[in-house]
């Protein structure tokens, strides 16, 4: 299978976790390269923007303010199926759905607060790296 890109946050919750780099443990050991990374605190505009697709919806306002509380991680990840398979690592929205040993289920508390965010298609993976990352600042690896 070819290699595929997604695009990851870890949000708020989980940087004041300080779960960074046990996130990152994840995402390597499954196979996952990071190509691009960086740590960001999001705007209102640029929140509101990544998340236009829900903004008729009744949570929106709270996980704008939630997104924008703290600074945020966002990077590249790079692998086979790397969609799926960040989503697999990450697990269910609800952390209460969320499989035992995923993120979701190990470092979020809530819905509204729930760790960590992952494309859900190539299509809105590459919409969205475009939104946080320039072709400069992606790195693929060379050996
Ligand atoms: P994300 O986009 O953050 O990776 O999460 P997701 O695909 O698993 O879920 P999505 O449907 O795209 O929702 C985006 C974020 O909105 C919050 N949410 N709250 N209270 C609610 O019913 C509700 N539903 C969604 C979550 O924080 C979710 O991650
Ligand atoms: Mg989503």
């Amino acid at each position: 299978m070819a290699l595929e890109r997604t695009f990851s946050i870890i949000k708020p919750d989980a940087v004041a976790k300080n779960a960074i780099g046990a996130i990152y443990n994840r995402f390597e050991s499954a196979g996952l390269r990071i190509v691009a990374s960086k740590m960001l605190h999001l705007s209102k505009d640029k929140a509101e923007g990544f998340y236009a697709e829900h903004k008729e919806r009744p949570f929106f306002g709270a996980l704008v303010d939630f997104m924008t509380s703290g600074p945020v991680m966002v990077q590249v990840l790079e692998g086979e199926n790397a969609v799926l398979s960040n989503r697999e690592i990450m697990g269910a929205t609800n952390p209460s759905d969320a499989a035992a040993g995923t993120l979701r289920s190990d470092y979020a508390a809530s819905i509204d607060e729930n760790a960590v965010h992952g494309s859900d298609a190539p299509e809105s993976a590459a919409r969205e790296i475009a939104y946080f990352f320039s072709d400069e600042e992606i790195c693929p690896r060379t050996r």
